[in-house]
Parts: structure tokens; C-alpha cells; sequence
């Protein structure tokens, strides 16, 4: 019997996942051999050159996810590496969670729910969240899902991109300082990596402002964590909803003490329907790939 190819997981994946992993390849959870065909990981994972060169018979990296900023793509890339990632089938659950931050920091719905369990009933006066400006930083496939969601709440549409974008409906900011000056919510979903690295900083958290509130469901990379901190602390922003840290699964204490914040431990695409869907894309792509045929969702 042939034997089953060499596969390093890397993590983030569910047991079923593993599962039918385990019927195809021979799982290595740690020290893969230098005969390892094929990496599983998640969206944060870290595949880098160093690991490809230990790796030399390395065929393809199949991503549980659509982030790929712990991926060195170029270097992947550069020795004919496969990467495959899993677009559009978590976009909704991502998007809707986006939406849930801002309405549960807007209407304090976490805090609120902390004090009725603790015997409360004082209604701490919290903030309309229809008729806001809703800006969105990173227009992509979640990007875009978003904006569709928040129209409905929005008194006006802005983002920042590249280039402006004529097909979308909104106010356009070349960069995301304008962006947060010109809005009261600001909704983070562009890719994580160098070039958004900290680009929420304690500058775009004052232009974004007193009554303003901060989503990310993105990257914890791209927010200034110390920054933040500060920023909710001093009040100079209102709020914020995070699906997603610097430092993952560490959450600093200080987030955990603001009752104006709403935490969630990156749970975007983490939906029955949606980790179904992504693992039977991964599964998909690895199949592909070791029958000779077409990628479903290469890079
Ligand atoms: C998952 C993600 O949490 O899509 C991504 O890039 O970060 C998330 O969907 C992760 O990939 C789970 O493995």
C-alpha cells in the first residue's frame, strides 16, 4: 500500500478536520520530516523561508483560512510552492460579527448583560447606533460584506482603499486618518502584515474621537494595542469590539477591565456552517493537488 504523504499541521483546525486529514496523509504535529508534502495551517499561521528550507519536498500549503500574513508568499512562491487559502465561504460569518461588535459596544449589550446577571437593573445610558458614519478600512470580499450590513445603519458610507472605488457606494479617504476623522464608527478588515502593521495608531485613534468606536475583525496587528489602551482609557475614543489581538490567546488585563469594550476570542469565520465549509475547501484543494488537477482557491 502506498504510503500516505507527509503532512505538517500546523494548527487551528478542527478534530472532523484532522480527521480526514488523518485518512489521506501522515499528520505531523510537530518537527515535520524533510519529506513532508503538504502544510495545513491556519490563518495566522507562521510559514516562513526558514521552514521551507527545511522542507524541501514541499508541494503545497493549504490555509484553514483567508489571512495569510504568516505566510512567505513570495518565498513559497519562488520555489513553486502551492498556497490555497478559503475566500468566500467565511465572508458572511466574519462580516456579521463585525456588525455584532458595534452594535453590542454601541448599546452596551455585554455590559448590560454583566449587570443583570449580577442582580443589576441600572441602565447606564448608551449610544444610538442607527444614523452613524461608518467607515471601513480594507474593501475586500469581508470589506465589502460589511458595508452591505452596515448601510442600513449608516447616515453615510466612507472607506479608504488604494484607489477609489467607482462601483462602491461611499465617501472615499486616501488614507485612514481621514477616514476616522470622518466617521463615528470605524470598522477594520484589511489584511494583516508589515504594511498595516500598528496603521491604527494613537493619532488615527484621536482623529476617530470621543464619541467614536473601533471594530477589528481583522488582525490584531494592525491596531496599536498600547495605543488603544490608552486611548479607551483617556476617553479620547468610546469604544471598541475586538475579534482580534496582538498577542493571541493573550488578551492584556486592561481590555478585560474596560466595560466599554466588547472581547471575542477571533471567533469571525468560527460558525458550524462556516469551519464546515472551509474545512471541505481545504480538504478540496489538498485533493487537487495530489490527483493533478486544478486548484479550487490558489493564491
Ligand atoms: C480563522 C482567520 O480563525 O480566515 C482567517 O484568516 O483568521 C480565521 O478565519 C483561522 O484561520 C482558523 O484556522
Amino acid at each position: 500500500q502506498a504510503t500516505h504523504p507527509d503532512l505538517y499541521l500546523l494548527g487551528g483546525v478542527s478534530p472532523a478536520l484532522e480527521a480526514t486529514l488523518a485518512e489521506r496523509f501522515t499528520l505531523h504535529r510537530k518537527d515535520p520530516p524533510a519529506t513532508t508534502r503538504a502544510i495545513v495551517g491556519g490563518g495566522s499561521s507562521v510559514v516562513d523561508a526558514a521552514l521551507l528550507d527545511r522542507l524541501p519536498a514541499l508541494e503545497i500549503v493549504a490555509i484553514h483560512g483567508v489571512g495569510y500574513d504568516g505566510i512567505d508568499l513570495a518565498a513559497a512562491q519562488a520555489r513553486g510552492i502551492a498556497v490555497t487559502t478559503t475566500p468566500d465561504v467565511l465572508t458572511d460569518d466574519v462580516a456579521d460579527l463585525a456588525i455584532a461588535l458595534m452594535l453590542a459596544v454601541q448599546r452596551r449589550v455585554v455590559a448590560n448583560d454583566r449587570a443583570v446577571r449580577d442582580g443589576g437593573w441600572q441602565v447606564d445610558l448608551s449610544r444610538r447606533a442607527s444614523g452613524r458614519r461608518i467607515g471601513i478600512f480594507g474593501l475586500g470580499r469581508i470589506g465589502k460584506a460589511i458595508a452591505k450590513r452596515a448601510a442600513p445603519f449608516a447616515r453615510g458610507l466612507h472607506y479608504t482603499a488604494r484607489s477609489a472605488k467607482p462601483d462602491f457606494t461611499g465617501v472615499f479617504h486616501a488614507d485612514i486618518a481621514s477616514l476616522a476623522a470622518a466617521c463615528d464608527v470605524l470598522i477594520v478588515s484589511a489584511p494583516g502584515g508589515d504594511a498595516t502593521a500598528h496603521i491604527v495608531d494613537a493619532g488615527v485613534l484621536a482623529a476617530l474621537g470621543g464619541d467614536g468606536i473601533l471594530v477589528n475583525i481583522a488582525r490584531g496587528s494592525l491596531i496599536d494595542e498600547t495605543a488603544l489602551i490608552a486611548a479607551l482609557a483617556a476617553g479620547t475614543i468610546a469604544g471598541a469590539g475586538l475579534d482580534v489581538f496582538a498577542d493571541e490567546p493573550s488578551v492584556p488585563d486592561a481590555l478585560k477591565a474596560m466595560d466599554q469594550v466588547v472581547l471575542s476570542p477571533h471567533q469571525g469565520s468560527a460558525t458550524v456552517d462556516g469551519r464546515a465549509a472551509m474545512a471541505a475547501l481545504v480538504v478540496a484543494n489538498l485533493d487537487a493537488h495530489f490527483s493533478g488537477k486544478a486548484l479550487l482557491t490558489p493564491l
